[in-house]
């Protein structure tokens, strides 16, 4: 446990945005929310919650002075419902109160008079009614039309995954202070501190520079504040602004659950063809996402999982469409690995049903097929540095005699099977939106040599503060005591990207490299002139020494400080970086989206218990493609997290839905993610290959390991076949208990 934050987790001392002790004055915010999915509003009538002692507002769309808009302007997505409620649980006005209990009390006096409109629920309904956020796009690579000619074998199936909740530990919160400009000063939790500050002066009709946005740490994120934070953060806004006081708006565990967006579910069609021996020859694929009812981060999503498409092998011919269904849920959103794992599942699915037509284990076809160097994707970038097969090929060394072993056991054990499925990864790293890969660092060094780092970062429990740490420690070869990584701050830093995409530690990290640099650039200018020696000389600093050459001088760390702060040196540095060489092009589909991809593969492991649906996944060995690693014990565990956040989206994470859109699973007690007692042995090798265009070598981390939970599904499948020789594979995430016992039991048709 690396993570700089451990020890003040765990004890209970690091503070979150509900930590913060309040102002006497602070009122606290609630919304009153859709209870219909879809409808066109009559009246709303708050005159009861207002005549509620304590209640000191009740703020409708009337109330907003600027735009009543979150997210992207070219679509209607209000920040509170004025016409039409497009799903259950969205805000139609907020209440502020002198308790957080005074304004529940006082949302649920309020009456809302709709005419209900018809709401839709399935992505495959809305796109045969036309409900779509833009026109489908597709990839392609060379020609799937005539490539099934060529096939010996071709499978068609379905194939679907469902939506997931984000389970950050710390629910939505925000804290807004109003200040004596007309401003506002607001912590809030969110990963994208600008775009909040952005939405906030645009609601509230303030100039950009009037309000601040504040982030010290969030409790978990996983995506499900990229946007969906920013909700929260402008009711408290709104509140603030019209009643002068502070406000704070904290949701608990199922108002949180209830309210905001999860993981897009997708339904997909594919068709896949091969040659005798297992060869790809083409791929084709429509994906049905459902994005709810706003567009949210949507079509970025069904952006990633075209790119994603192909996974991690080299499919000649390939054709992937794909389409944003509008549909009365909650606005899905950013959740790890955004909409990448939808679409491997799909070709893993594929890619199964194909092995089980050809009598062959899945891995068969999986390893003939990986990508390899050069190798197109199918949108115009060839694999660099592809290092699937090594990665596949190390695994594979790894588990020696594992298939035999269960072979053995399953010919000697009637009701409990045993399998091992594999998964190749290949993940693209930058924002698909290429504007977004820039960040921006403010690196000052005091007087006592002290060195305060600000950047685009958020802090949220990944570790980012620890490779940051890491870098300035390494630039300026001082000890990591003297550097503290600052809160992230719109006032510190403008126009952050969101802390997403896993690009958190290499953007940020490389302009905090390059401030570091400035600022050791200029250093060396006045150890040359103390010394009389050329600025060409190499000035290093090891434990504090100041060496010229080499040759260690009477100058400490903080003595050279001192110095350039009397010689009026700066101290400190602003430094900004872009990912360089990006570029695609939409009208053709094809360019450079991303910097690099991170490779690997898993091996999953699974028994299960035949007589009950019960399974127990035993283990899960991995092979990583992480680069040299900023830090192998954050890595290890991004990844060890990563894994079992994916085994719950494929095994027990079943979001229900009630028949108005309402969500059922709406507490941990319905909702199942993995506990400790699920988690697997988990094994994580690096491959330790270099990566020279990273930083320090390095490769990102945090989104990749989810996906090589995928294999669960097709290990489990595999052991239910053992047991049901005769059954038709299903595939549909998540494969609950429930599920494979319907498997192993239910009659044909
Ligand atoms: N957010 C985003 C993301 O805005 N664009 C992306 O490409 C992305 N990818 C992964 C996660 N969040
Ligand atoms: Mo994300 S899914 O990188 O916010």
């Amino acid at each position: 446990m690396k993570n700089r934050d451990v020890a003040l987790h765990l004890c209970g001392e690091s503070r979150f945005v509900d930590d913060i002790v309040l102002p006497p004055d602070t009122l606290h915010a609630f919304p009153l929310v859709s209870g219909l999915a879809h409808g066109v509003i009559q009246q709303i009538d708050v005159e009861a919650a207002r005549a509620l002692e304590g209640v000191l507002a009740v703020l409708t769309a009337a109330d907003i002075a600027g735009a009543n808009h979150i997210g992207n302007a070219a679509f209607e997505e209000e920040l509170l419902a004025n016409r039409e409620v497009l799903y259950c649980g969205q805000p139609i006005a907020v209440i502020a109160a002198k308790s957080a209990a005074l304004a529940r009390e006082a949302a649920a006096l309020c009456r809302v008079a709709y005419q209900p409109l018809e709401a839709v629920f399935d992505a495959r309904r809305a796109d045969a009614l036309g409900l779509h956020f833009a026109p489908p796009r597709t990839f392609v690579l060379g020609d799937v039309d005539r490539a099934w000619a060529e096939c010996a074998v071709i499978v068609e199936g379905v194939s679907e995954t469902g939506a997931q909740e984000h389970v950050y530990l710390e629910p939505q919160t925000a804290l807004a202070y109003p200040l004596e400009d007309g401003g506002l000063k607001i912590l809030s939790a969110t990963q994208s501190p600008a775009l909040t500050q952005k939405i906030i002066a645009r609601i509230l009709a303030k100039p950009m520079h009037l309000v601040e946005v504040d982030v010290l740490r969030l409790g978990g994120a996983f995506g499900g504040k990229e946007e969906q934070a920013t909700t929260w953060a402008a009711l408290a806004a709104l509140a603030a602004d019209q009643t002068g006081r502070p406000v704070k708006l904290a949701l608990t565990r199922s108002e949180d659950m209830a309210f905001t967006g999860k993981r897009h579910p997708y339904s997909a069609d594919f068709k896949i063809g091969l040659t005798r021996q297992g060869r790809i020859l083409a791929y084709q694929v429509k994906f049905y996402q459902n994005a709810g009812a706003i567009t949210d981060l949507s079509l970025a999503v069904l952006e990633r999982t075209l790119f994603h498409a192909n996974g991690g092998y080299f499919i000649p011919n390939l054709k992937a469409t794909a389409v944003s269904c509008r549909t009365n849920l909650r606005p899905n959103t950013a959740f790890r690995g955004f909409g990448a794992p939808q679409a491997m599942f799909v070709l893993e699915s594929a890619i199964f049903a194909a092995a089980r037509k050809m009598g062959v284990d899945p891995a068969v076809i999986q390893q003939q097929n990986l990508l390899s160097e050069g190798d197109s994707f199918p949108y115009g970038m060839k694999a660099e540095n592809a290092r699937g097969k090594a990665t596949w090929h190390r695994l594979q060394k790894a588990v020696p005699g594992r298939r035999e072993a269960i072979e053995d056991f399953n010919r000697t054990h009637r009701f409990e099977k045993k399998a091992v499925a594999f998964m190749p990864l290949c993940f693209g790293i930058s924002f698909t939106s290429i504007f977004l890969n820039q960040a921006g660092a403010l690196v000052h060094i005091y007087t006592d040599g002290s060195v305060s780092i600000s950047c685009g970062a958020v802090e949220m429990g990944q570790g980012v503060t620890d490779k940051l740490t890491a870098v300035a420690a390494r630039v300026l070869s001082i000890s990591e005591n003297r550097i503290k990584i600052e809160s992230t701050n719109t006032t510190r830093i403008a126009n952050m990207s969101p802390t997403a995409a896993s690009t958190g530690a290499d953007m940020n990290g490389q302009a905090v490299w390059i401030a570091c640099r400035e600022l050791l650039g200029n250093l060396k200018k006045i150890v040359a002139e103390t010394l009389a020696a050329a600025e060409t000389d190499t000035v290093r600093i090891q434990e504090e020494v100041v060496y010229l050459n080499n040759i260690p001088t009477n100058l400490t760390w903080t003595q050279l400080i001192g110095k350039a702060y009397m010689a009026r040196v700066p101290l400190s540095a602003h430094a900004f970086y872009a990912t360089p060489n990006l570029y695609f092009d939409c009208s053709t589909e094809t360019g450079r989206p991303f910097a690099y991809h991170v490779y690997g593969c898993a091996a999953v492991e699974v028994t299960l218990d035949c007589l009950r649906g019960r399974y127990r996944v035993d283990r899960v060995r991995i092979v990583h493609d992480g680069g040299k690693s900023l830090d192998v014990l954050v890595d290890t565990g991004q990844i060890e997290g990563a894994v079992l956040q994916g085994l719950g989206w494929l095994t027990s994470e079943e979001m229900i839905y009630r028949d108005n859109g309402m969500v059922e699973t709406a507490d941990l007690s319905t909702y199942k993610i993995p506990d400790i007692h699920a988690a697997p042995e988990i094994e994580t090798a690096f491959l330790g290959e270099d990566h020279p265009d990273g930083l320090f070598r390095s490769k990102a981390v945090g989104e990749p390991p989810l996906m090589y939970a995928i294999a669960v599904y097709f290990a489990l499948a595999k052991a239910v076949c053992a047991f049901r020789p005769d059954w038709e594979p299903v595939f549909a995430a998540p494969f609950t208990p429930e599920k494979v016992l319907m498997a192993l039991y239910r009659s044909r048709g």
